[in-house]
């Protein structure tokens, strides 16, 4: 219709003088609207459906997902170290649930990034690996070969912030993104805003200027972390009107070890348990300070009450900078120092203040909890590798009764072996891929993973390895290949 009249108006603008054309123009739309409004008005009105809309709108909390990067299980105080500082992050426990079983989806960055972006696991995205699994990484006497690998998030999936996009949320993302070069990045998986997300997988620094594509620098010796606090903050002063999910993946507290000198100061001669290095206590500590910052100005704009926070950690700390005592090894190991996180979720409405839950849950249960809580429906086919959280919160249980763990890479320090993990109640069975051996564990009695039940509980570790294989089998899962001597 308009471009109609917009022909109409241009083929007779020699022969009708200018003011005429306007007030027929003019004179045009108004009939139109009154049509469209007649059209409108004779839709019947109904209750039920006006009704639903008002609780779809109550229904879109705001959503701020916090995830630091190799921050392990012991890295807070909340947790139980008796050394870091975390008083920001240990509040924030104290006003929601925090979680003592949950697990990062892989013990490395990028596979867990890409589960907790779609809900699916590394295994059938196919991301396994941190990154590219480049040759530096393949111990000369390797008895397997790793399978090929991802290490960019394709951009056929459905991502958290496609999906919550669609339902009306304004969507950022601030930090550490790691899953692909440019044309992978934030703003092609449905996020209007990216600041610092891109190919790193650390900061060259963590002092302006950063060197990150993604952020430019603005004021010289900037701590990044500070940096990133005040640009989520921005984006919530800006788009409050409206829903918004807002990822803060911090860079912290992975390498390199770089913190201001006021933090550091603090840990200086205090390692020990719980501290290896003054400068990863600075790091941690920077990062509970830009936590709170982002939640002060939650409550500042008075928006803290609707707006659902999760806090957590890309996969286990690194042995190299944390000690993850009691659990056994870290980064890049399928034991729980390698796999075991900090989780914390505060759902104003949902969550009880100051509870702890012991069930095992996972990172592709936070992207389901997240599509739950913005009332999100997925059809059967978008189904998903993770189960929203919210039974628990109300006393019940999870429906899946196992979670399953696939690295079948050498990780960076290559002294792991490549293997695949399930745990099913107590139990936790590790099957490795060299010389084709399980190791069985009771993590409840045995936090510590030092005796290996395989033998005295066969029945148990055949049927855990017998799930195992299934869930390879169902999710397609790369496997590694026996090299020839
Ligand atoms: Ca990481």
């Amino acid at each position: 219709m308009f471009l109609f009249l917009a022909i109409t108006q241009a083929g007779c603008r020699r022969s009708f003088p200018r003011h005429l054309l306007h007030r027929i123009t003019t004179l045009a739309i108004s009939a139109v609207v009154v049509l469209v409004a007649q059209v409108i008005n004779t839709q019947p009105v109904n209750a039920d459906q006006a009704a639903d809309q008002a609780a779809d709108q109550a229904a879109r909390p705001n959503i701020v997902l916090i995830m630091t990067d190799d921050m392990g299980w012991q890295d807070l105080a909340c947790q139980g170290n008796p050394v870091l500082r975390s008083p920001r992050v240990d509040a924030l426990a104290r006003q929601g649930v925090r979680f003592t079983n949950a697990y990062a989806a892989a013990p490395v960055c990028s596979p867990t990034r890409a589960a907790l972006m779609t809900g699916l696991a590394p295994a059938r995205l196919q991301i396994t690996q941190h990154g590219a699994d480049t040759q530096r990484f393949w111990p000369k006497d390797r008895k397997v070969q790793p399978p090929p690998t991802r290490h960019e998030l394709p951009l056929d999936t459905h991502s958290l912030a496609e999906r919550l996009k669609a339902r009306g949320y304004a969507t950022g993302f601030f930090g550490k993104w790691h899953l692909g070069g440019e044309a992978f990045y934030p703003t092609h998986h449905g996020f209007d805003v990216n600041v610092g997300g891109c190919a790193y997988g650390g900061p060259p620094t963590y002092f302006d200027p950063y060197r990150i594509p993604t952020l430019p620098p603005r004021k010289s010796g900037e701590y990044l972390t500070d940096r990133l606090a005040d640009e989520t903050i921005a984006f919530l002063r800006r788009e409050h009107d409206q829903p918004m999910f807002v990822c803060l993946w911090t860079y912290n507290p992975h390498y390199p070890f770089e913190a201001p000198e006021e933090l550091v100061k603090h840990y200086q001669g205090k390692e020990g348990r719980g501290l290896k290095n003054p400068i990863y206590g600075g790091q941690i500590e920077a990062t509970d300070r830009a936590v709170g910052r982002v939640l002060d100005e939650l409550q500042r704009l008075e928006i803290d009450d609707q707006t659902l926070v999760i806090f957590t950690s890309d996969n286990g700390g690194w042995s190299g900078a944390t000690d993850n005592t009691p659990l056994r090894a870290g980064k890049g190991y399928l034991y729980e120092g390698g796999l075991r996180v900090p989780l914390i979720v505060r759902w104003p409405g949902v969550t009880q203040s100051g509870r702890e839950e012991d069930s095992p849950v996972v990172s592709m249960d936070l992207t389901a909890t997240i599509l739950d809580a913005a009332g999100v429906k997925l059809k059967a086919e978008d189904a998903l590798d993770g189960e929203t959280l919210r039974p628990l919160f109300g006393g019940g249980n999870l429906e899946r009764k196992a979670l399953f763990f696939h690295y079948p890479h050498f990780a960076f320090h290559r002294a792991n072996r490549p293997g695949s993990a399930v745990r099913e109640g107590d139990y936790k069975l590790l099957h490795f891929y060299d010389d084709d051996t399980v190791e069985l564990y009771d993590v409840a009695q045995d936090l510590s993973e030092t005796t290996d039940l395989a033998q005295k509980k066969p029945q148990v570790a055949a049927r855990l390895k017998q799930r195992l294989t299934a869930w390879l089998q169902e999710t397609e899962a790369g496997i590694p290949q026996r090299r020839q001597p």
